[in-house]
């Protein structure tokens, strides 16, 4: 017997508490961002409220101590926009269902739009540090889905072509790639990110692909954007760099930010 609570169950009660929370019974949009990109959600505007991830049930501990997400609601013409400031990644706990709970909580609190950006390794040098890139589809090396028994989603278009139009709209010149996850949290050797190339992956991430299957299976419209922060391993004859890794993301948040507004207002 299993004494496990349901986590749509689970996410529903969180809507509920965010609802009360926030004062905000329905959000239309979550926009999820890295733990560190805080000046890119400054860019939305003051935020009509603001809670601590944690004050909402079913949401996993901080992996550093003292940087719990964070959710700011924050309205962008008629849209109230939930932004996400921290995930919970694969990695920290193997726990699909801990990495999409914010996900699930969101669609349960009405959202039918999800924008997702992380910060990612590029297999072009063409587009270098610093390079936002339009995620058209994933592959999920991940080894874990966050659909446990017979959900058999289709994900032929996880990344809605209507919505990287509307992005290109308001950049041209974005890119767009194949995102490619792994477990992590060790970046990849150079054999790995050869096996990448040969089977059509152009970016290197440890996050985004299971919150995307996730939106899914609740039938929002997925917009992913990668932030290039490095050259994957293997491809500049120097070592990945944890710092130089975030100092890359810090330098491009705020720009990022002016993107993901100036997209989520076209919504
Ligand atoms: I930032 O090169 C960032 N995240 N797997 N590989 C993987 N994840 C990343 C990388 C990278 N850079």
């Amino acid at each position: 017997m299993t004494t496990e609570i349901d986590p749509y169950q689970a996410a529903a009660t969180a809507a509920r508490v965010l609802a009360k929370e926030t004062g905000v019974v329905h959000h239309d949009v979550l926009v999820v961002l890295g733990s560190g990109w805080t000046p890119a959600a400054d860019e939305f505007g003051t935020p009509t409220a603001e809670i601590i991830v944690t004050d909402l049930p079913g949401f996993a501990a901080p992996a550093v101590a003292g940087h719990a997400g964070k959710l700011r609601s924050v309205r962008v013409g008629s849209l109230n926009v939930l932004l996400q400031l921290g995930r919970t990644h694969f990695y920290e706990k193997n726990d699909a269902q801990a990495v999409v709970h914010a996900v699930r909580t969101a669609l349960a609190a009405g959202v039918k739009t999800v924008v997702l950006t992380n910060a990612a390794g590029s297999l072009h040098t063409t587009w270098p540090p610093g390079t936002p890139v339009l995620i058209k589809d994933q592959i999920n090396l991940t080894g874990g889905t966050p659909l446990v028994g017979a959900r058999f989603v289709d994900v032929t278009e996880i990344y809605s072509k209507r919505l990287r139009d509307l992005a290109k709209q308001v950049k041209p010149d974005l890119p767009e790639g194949v995102y490619t996850a792994f477990h992590g949290p060790q970046y990849e050797t150079p054999a790995e990110i050869a096996m990448v190339k040969a089977i059509g992956g152009d970016l290197v991430g440890m996050s985004t692909a299971l919150e995307a299957i996730a939106a899914r299976e609740g039938n929002a419209e997925v917009l992913g954007i990668s932030l290039v922060t490095n050259l994957a391993a293997g491809m500049t004859g120097e070592k990945l760099n944890h710092e130089e890794v975030l100092e890359a993301g810090k330098q491009a948040a705020t720009s990022m930010g002016k993107l993901l507004v100036e997209v989520v207002s076209k919504l």
